[in-house]
């Protein structure tokens, strides 16, 4: 059996984020961000892992507003950089630095690096009636030596997925929700509330 619902909370102050799931969600569930439920504050992300951080932010919900909701965590591991970002992708530039900061300090620490390898990863934490289930997905590519493409949010600009020439900020919103980490643990939560375990 599957969930029926009209709306449910994304556990996000993400813009982009909402955007892409949205998309991947389709209309006939309305995603609430947390703007949207009135919680402005910044959720503290203190885990070590990306699974932990996602579960963190559903559960912050789910305890102080009592609603059923979910929460992504997104990562960019670097081979070369021992897996740097990854958990702490969204500050790696310091604290309140913007997507610029971020993407020129990595490819500062991949200045004459020659294996550029790496993955994104997106899990997300599904907190319903109390019940708690994690989706993942990952994508292996390549960081390249300049940012290009306007499209997309974060490090897009300096990502190359296997197997594609463009970067995902050179895809079209569409195009990249058809293969990004994302949209993996996306379509395995439309299953789980479409169909249930
Ligand atoms: P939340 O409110 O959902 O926590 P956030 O931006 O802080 O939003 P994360 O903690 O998951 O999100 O941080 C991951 C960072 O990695 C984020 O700031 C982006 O810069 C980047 N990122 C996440 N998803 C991405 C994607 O699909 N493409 C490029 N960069 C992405």
């Amino acid at each position: 059996m599957g969930y029926a619902m009209d709306h449910l909370v994304f556990a996000t102050h993400n813009q982009d984020k909402l955007k892409e799931v949205q998309q991947l969600i389709g209309n006939h569930i309305r995603l609430l961000s947390l703007d949207d439920i009135g919680c402005n504050e910044e959720i503290p992300e203190t885990a070590t892992t990306i699974q932990g951080n996602a579960e963190i932010k559903a559960n912050f919900v789910y305890k102080h507003y009592q609603y059923n909701c979910f929460a992504d965590d997104t990562g960019l591991e670097i081979d070369a950089l021992g897996g740097e970002p990854g958990v702490y992708s969204a500050r790696y530039g310091g604290e309140n630095c913007s997507y610029q900061d971020n993407v020129n300090k990595v490819l500062s620490n991949l200045l004459h690096v020659q294996n550029r390898k790496a993955s994104f990863v997106t899990c997300i934490c599904l907190i319903i009636n109390q019940q708690v289930t994690f989706f993942e997905g990952r994508v292996k590519g390549t960081i390249t030596s300049q940012p290009r493409g306007e499209k997309g949010f974060g490090y897009d600009p300096v990502f190359l997925p296997d197997g594609y020439k463009k970067t995902y900020a050179e895809l079209t919103l569409s195009e990249k929700n058809k293969i990004s980490h994302r949209s993996q643990a996306v379509q395995q939560l439309i299953t789980f509330l479409n169909h249930g375990k």
